[in-house]
């Protein structure tokens, strides 16, 4: 029996390839596997570095882009401020990230969807989301502050990879409806190791959807290094497996970024099928303000990486072509004390939580453990003083 199948890398299960066969599903491979080095466009000293398969973006793309890194250095920077007042639950921070945060939001058109984790907000403002709406959820409320539909962009997922598979379920319900949105799903290096991002992958490349897959490879998942996390030849390569291409791009590298994920991005809405995109990137903070990264890794190694900033890079280049100077930078300092001043005095203003939230908007009927819960909680609260009770954030 012969068993023919869509799939380029086997038309025939029993037959040997050989010849032409061959030489066909050796080019698909060689398609599919990532480039030798991650692809880089703009070097750390700020100069072009010419590739082949990827041309540079033009300079008035590159200047609005910039414009969103500082914004988004601003926000990490004054959410980090945030979190130390109090004002904040949690912030994980993606300083130093800014370029994928930006390029991810940026590819995409008013109709694709963007599927975030919790690192992700600076990719979630890029968008058009409002910031006080984007840090609700982080702040500690029960919902997630923004409008999923007002801008195509699902909730920041908290539970590692199963943004990934609500990804896939949007772009295969698009496909079915004949509609062009494509779906951009992020990650991190840690989150490759769940079960839910096989599943994903698979179920993409099986169905032909279109999805691109952003892995954001920070090189740490909390206190795991890569290194315990795959021994892969990159992250990137994981997607011949499933029988889509992989790249991995320099994730400090704004310019590279925007050409690697804009060319998946039209590949995928060509009818091209899914992809696999590794930025090499570095978090330069902790994980959250809940985590000690002195504990895990040296400063030595965090000082490696601050000459190949994300934000500095671009700024030398930029300034080389005369499309940045003075006038400008102060332009786009002003939008990002705007950005930041507006974020303080929203979540500055007092609000009003009602921790019994917790229990509600989860089952249409509550479990009883979690009738029991709500009850001992209500007790506990009824014997603080009544002035605690649903004020505050
Ligand atoms: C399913 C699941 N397991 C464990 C966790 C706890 N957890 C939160 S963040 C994190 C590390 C994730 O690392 P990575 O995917 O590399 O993303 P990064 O935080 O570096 O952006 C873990 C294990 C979780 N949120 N969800």
């Amino acid at each position: 029996m012969t068993i023919s199948t869509g799939s380029p890398w086997h038309g025939s299960m029993q037959e040997p390839a050989g010849g032409a066969d061959l030489d066909a599903r050796r080019a698909v491979e060689a398609y599919m596997l990532p480039s030798a080095e991650p692809v880089r466009l703009v070097d750390p000293e700020g100069r072009h570095v010419h590739n082949d398969t990827y041309p540079l973006p033009d300079g008035g793309a590159l200047l609005s882009a910039y414009r969103e890194l500082v914004v988004g250095r601003r926000v990490n920077d004054q959410a980090n401020a945030l979190v130390r007042q109090g004002r904040m639950a949690v912030y994980p921070s993606s300083h130093g990230q800014e370029a994928c945060q930006v390029a991810a939001a940026l590819c995409l058109g008013a109709g694709d969807w963007l599927f975030p984790t919790y690192r992700d907000t600076v990719a979630v403002l890029a968008r058009g989301v409002d910031p006080i709406q984007a840090l609700t959820l982080l702040r500690g409320d029960w919902h997630s502050g923004y409008d999923p539909y007002e801008h195509n962009v699902s909730i920041q997922a908290t539970p590692l990879a199963t943004q990934l598979l609500h990804a896939v379920g949007v772009a295969h319900a698009a496909k079915l409806r004949g509609e062009n949105t494509v779906v951009l799903a992020m990650c991190g290096d840690g989150a490759t190791s769940e079960g839910d991002f096989h599943e994903a992958l698979n179920f993409a490349a099986v169905f032909h959807l279109p999805v691109v897959f952003f892995v954001q490879n920070n090189q740490y998942a909390i206190s795991v290094p890569l290194s315990r996390q795959s021994v892969a030849p990159s992250l990137a390569h994981k997607a011949v497996g499933y029988g889509m291409p992989g790249e991995r791009v320099d994730g400090n590298d704004l310019a590279a970024l925007l050409a690697v994920l804009g060319k998946a991005v039209d590949r995928a809405r060509d009818g091209g099928g899914p992809a696999l995109v590794e930025a090499h990137t570095y978090r330069m903070q902790s994980h959250t303000n809940a985590d000690d990264a002195t504990r895990y890794r040296t400063d030595d190694e965090v000082a490696q990486w601050v000459p190949r900033d994300p934000l500095q890079r671009m700024r030398t280049y930029l300034s080389e072509l005369k499309l940045l100077d003075g006038a400008v930078e102060e332009d786009i300092a002003g939008e990002a004390e705007r950005v930041a001043t507006a974020l303080r005095d929203g979540l500055n203003a007092e609000t009003q939580v009602d921790p019994e939230d917790l229990f509600r908007h989860v089952f249409s009927e509550q479990t009883s453990q979690l009738r029991e819960q709500a009850a001992k909680l209500r007790e506990e609260l009824s014997r603080e003083e009544p002035s605690a009770h649903g004020s505050g954030a």
